[in-house]
């Protein structure tokens, strides 16, 4: 039986710590020496890994306390045993000898276990740390793109340490305590060469370590960024080691089981160690927690990390008798990127912008800055990016006059270590296949390579595919073949089918991990033959949607309008139609200058015409036409702007806030707040009325694609704007009187979810109203609302989200909350929430009073409710009758049949 089919039927034990154990012999330097390095230079003492060549007897004994203990599975003593460690030691010579004989010391061991009893086979698993440098941080405070050890470095260490272990009997390869994804990436591509070299595939295990309770991997990672960095790799199974205790991990392994298609594993640590150095957790109460990954069904496998002994694993199998098995869940089929952070794309996303401004072909200022070796100033670019909305970046070095290969290396370095930048996906945009590999070299993320294409035939394209696998990223498929560039609907239909069935059927690339792009080709150019270029992309798109499962489009939108250089006016208007209709089709993202869009809505009726026209090809005449009206156009264009001012400003109060909100202007905000005031009794009404029906339009218009990302990124920063002029005068209407706290209110947004407008008045509002407000910021752990929560012993607790997960995750909070054995009040808030939501989902999961709250206002006067000790029992039960009724008429709606089900149940009478 091997390894898989018995982890589909139970739960397995991995051994404990092997550290530990070892300091336990308390060995002194000779010990560790043996007679065969006792004139060595180097100091020896915590050279664990050599003792299985200088003590095996004590290695031994340890694996066989372990598998006495219960261990299903046993590592080798191998932590530190490549190259880069053990340089430390002087013993990088050393490395192969100790692999076999530390694999063969633990088959060893296994196997005279499993000749006991057949009926539980025992395993080995190669245990191969990260190393003692990270591929993805500088040690250099003063260089950010300085690297202690390379991505190849790595490969070759990791590869001699594997086909040592490999070679010396292991059943698996367990990749553990990985803080730098890099440095995992690396052990993983190394794996995989070593066992194509060996002709021998055997089983590997990731296991991760985060490095404190922001849940993130040391190189800044959260568990899900993580997961689909390592999403590539041909693993059984993915967990979590070392961090901290079993208690503290659990919220991680929580992510892990929910967004893991792998079997899942966990060691924890006995606690975190004392001011001693000593671990607290016994046996006993480490079990006690342990228990409940089994209760909830989290892992696959359980054993221990340091402090933990023969002791605690001989716990385990009492605990997970009889238990149920966690079956992993399906693989997914979005395409799954990211950065620090994960990014998502599948077909129900909005647009996808792709930040194009960090390349030195479209960019003057971006090549002058390389050019210069100016990278802190070019990171401002980068940066300034991702701050209006692009949400991966695009970097191209391609300039015949630079050293593009260096200048990718260099500059995706110093990307980096700027966690601001970091956390969005990378786009590695080159024409040159070395750039590329340089670049998917530096990359902890799971980032896209633009681009291949079966311009040099099928077996170079697939050779190139292959590898970007192996370096765990998504590719831009170019419509490109032997005969050159897809022009046609034709041409480009069938590349791109060529190309997928190539992928999908022949190397197995996940079909959505594959990005079209269909070429986006210059319109209006005056060449009849060019008039469709625009038409044939978008029904490319469509085709593709329909035909290649999964696959995703892309384009470079710029290019279309190149004709009208020089035109803005015309080019942006080009973009915003040309996306309107493709994306409409089905085009998942683009590379896009945010700052040359127009919002679809807003562009004047004869311009939208003449525009479509020639975007569609709806008339021979077209381009003349708009060549015309771009003369028109751009003559007025400077004068306009005035005339345009002008316009707008003579509307309604509410008519200016609106169009202020939607274009994202902010000059005038302080006259028409002025005046809204003289208009309005409260200055919540103001942003309860005009700007908050601005922002309702601005969401309506995004969610229509007719409005992008960094449209509405700019609208986000005037509301941000409007409110902080309001502030004072809602301070102003500060309820007097009451100089102690009214109580204290918990207020976050829920994690994932970076929506923080609604929650910022709302804290103002309080406070306004003597609460006490305690803000715990956007993207906000459950574990960290919960423990606030009972740490500051607050009266309140308000969750904000307005994305579709945060439903899910405001329930999760809501269990978590009961699990906690909180009672106090939980409010829910943001344009996604419902008060039937809330009645349904959220409620039932929690003990205490769950309300919904629409807005601002409304929330002073629940709280007010909920905070009266006359008034809060009659207005709790008030609310709970209400909610009561609401999930009766839900249940009874989902009784009822649908028209087609009730139609063929109808009784036959005659
Ligand atoms: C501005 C905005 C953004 C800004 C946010 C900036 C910021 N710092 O907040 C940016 C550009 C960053 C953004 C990003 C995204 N957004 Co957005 N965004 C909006 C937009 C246009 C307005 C939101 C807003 O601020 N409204 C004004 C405030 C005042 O209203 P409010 O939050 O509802 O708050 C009031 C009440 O609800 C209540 N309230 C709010 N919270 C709480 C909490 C408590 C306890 C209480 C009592 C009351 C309460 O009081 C407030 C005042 O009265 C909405 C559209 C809309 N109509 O809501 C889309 C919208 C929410 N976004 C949307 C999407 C999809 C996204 C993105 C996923 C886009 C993308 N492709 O990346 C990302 C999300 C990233 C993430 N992981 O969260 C969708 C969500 C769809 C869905 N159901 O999932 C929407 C609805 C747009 C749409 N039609 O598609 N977005």
């Amino acid at each position: 039986m091997n390894l898989r089919t018995i982890l589909e039927n139970r739960i397995l034990i991995l051994d404990g710590a092997m550290g530990t154990m070892i300091q336990r012999h308390k060995l002194n330097e000779a010990d560790y020496r043996g007679t065969r390095f006792a004139n060595c230079e180097i100091l020896q003492k915590g050279n664990n890994d050599l003792l299985v060549l200088t003590q095996p007897d004590i290695i031994y004994g340890i694996h066989n306390q372990y598998l006495e203990a219960g261990a299903d599975i046993i590592e080798t003593n191998t932590f530190n045993a490549q190259r880069i460690s053990m340089e430390d030691y002087g013993m990088c010579d050393l490395v192969r000898e100790i692999n076999i004989e530390a694999a063969k010391l633990a088959r060893k061991a296994a196997d005279e276990f499993t000749a006991k009893n057949l009926a539980k086979p025992r395993f080995v698993a190669g245990a191969v740390g990260p190393t003692n440098k990270t591929a993805s941080m500088s040690p250099d405070v003063n260089n950010p793109a300085f690297r202690a050890v390379s991505f190849d470095d790595l490969v070759a260490a990791y590869k001699e340490q594997i086909l040592a272990l490999i070679e010396g009997g292991v059943d698996a390869l367990l990749i553990e305590t990985i803080f730098d994804t890099l440095n995992a990436k690396a052990a993983i591509f190394a794996a995989e060469e070593a066992m194509s070299e060996l002709g021998k595939r055997v089983e590997i295990m990731l296991s991760a370590t985060v490095a404190d309770t922001s849940g993130r991997t040391l190189s800044g990672q959260t568990i899900r960024a993580f997961l689909a960095s390592i999403g590539h790799a041909n693993i059984l199974s993915v967990g979590l080691n070392c961090s901290f205790g079993a208690k503290d991990l659990k919220p991680y392994l929580h992510e892990i089981n929910e967004h893991s298609p792998w079997f899942v594993s966990a060691y924890p640590n006995a606690g975190l160690p004392n001011q001693f150095g000593e671990y607290d957790e016994t046996p006993e109460t480490m079990a006690i927690q342990v228990k409940e990954y089994f209760d909830e069904k989290l892992v696959n496998i359980i054993g221990g990390c340091c402090g933990t002994s023969p002791d605690h694993i001989a716990t385990y199998s009492a605990l997970i008798e009889n238990k149920e098995v966690r079956k992993p869940g399906l693989a997914s089929k979005k395409l799954e990127l990211s950065g620090l952070e994960e990014l998502e794309i599948e077909d129900s996303s909005l647009f996808v912008n792709i930040g194009e401004r960090c390349n030195v072909a479209g960019s003057r200022m971006f090549l002058r800055l390389i050019n210069e070796k100016k990278y802190e100033e070019a990171l401002s670019i980068a940066r300034k990016q991702v701050e209006d909305g692009a949400q991966v970046i695009d970097i191209n070095m391609d300039d015949a006059m630079l050293e593009s290969k260096e200048e990718m290396v260099t500059f995706l370095n110093y990307v980096a270590a700027e966690p601001e930048i970091s956390r969005v996906p990378i786009m590695i945009d080159s024409s040159k296949w070395e750039v590329i590999e340089a670049g998917l070299k530096c990359v902890q993320g799971k980032c896209i390579v633009n681009s291949i294409s079966l311009k040099e035939g099928e077996e170079e394209f697939l050779y190139k595919a292959r590898k970007i696998r192996a370096y765990g990223a998504a590719v831009v498929v170019m419509a490109f073949d032997e005969q050159g560039q897809a022009d046609s609907f034709d041409r480009k239909t069938q590349i791109c089918s060529r190309a997928y069935h190539l992928l999908v059927d022949k190397i197995g690339f996940p079909p959505q991990d594959i990005i079209f792009d269909p070429n986006v080709l210059a319109i209006a150019t005056g060449i009849e033959e060019h008039n469709n270029y625009g038409v044939d992309f978008i029904n490319a798109t469509r085709w593709i949607k329909q035909n290649l499962p999964y696959a995703k489009i892309s384009g470079g939108v710029s290019n279309l309008s190149f004709s009208f250089r020089g035109n803005n006016v015309v080019r942006e208007a080009i973009h915003s139609v040309f996306l309107y209709y493709a994306i409409k089709e089905g085009m998942d993202m683009g590379i896009v200058n945010a700052g040359m869009l127009q919002i679809y809505q807003d562009i004047e009726p004869e311009l939208l015409e003449h525009v479509e026209d020639i975007v569609l090809n709806r008339r021979p005449d077209a381009t003349e036409r708009m060549i015309e009206l771009a003369e028109k156009v751009k003559n007025q264009a400077s004068g306009e702007k005035v005339e345009k001012v002008d316009e707008w400003r003579s509307r309604t109060l509410q008519g200016r806030l609106e169009h202020a909100l939607i274009k994202g202007i902010s000059e005038f905000l302080e006259e028409d707040l002025s005046e809204a005031l003289t208009q309005f009794d409260t200055a919540i009404e103001i942003i309860e009325g005009p700007l908050m029906s601005g922002m309702n339009i601005v969401g309506e218009l995004f969610g229509e694609g007719k409005m992008f990302l960094p449209q509405v990124v700019k609208t986000a920063r005037t509301m941000k704007k409007a409110v902080a002029i309001l502030q004072p005068e809602i301070e102003k209407q500060k309820v007097p009187g009451q100089s102690s706290s009214a109580g204290k209110f918990l207020i976050a947004t829920v994690k994932g979810d970076v929506h923080d407008i609604g929650k910022n008045i709302v804290a103002v509002v309080l406070a306004c109203n003597n609460f006490e407000v305690i803000d715990l910021g956007v993207m906000t752990p459950t574990e960290k609302i919960i423990q606030t929560a009972i740490d500051e012993k607050v009266d309140m607790v308000g969750l904000s989200g307005l994305i579709t997960p945060s439903l899910e995750e405001m329930a999760h909070v809501a269990t978590e909350m009961q699990k906690a054995g909180l009672s106090i009040p939980l409010l829910i808030g943001g344009a996604t929430t419902s008060k039937v939501h809330t009645a349904v989902k959220i409620a039932p999961n929690y003990g205490g009073p769950v309300v919904y709250v629409k807005d601002a206002s409304v929330n002073t006067h629940v709280v007010a409710q909920l905070m009266s000790k006359t008034q809060h029992v009659a207005y709790e039960a008030g609310i709970a009758a209400e909610y009561q009724a609401l999930r009766e008429k839900q249940t009874k709606k989902a009784d009822l049949l649908s028209l087609d089900e009730a139609k063929k149940r109808k009784p036959n009478l005659f």
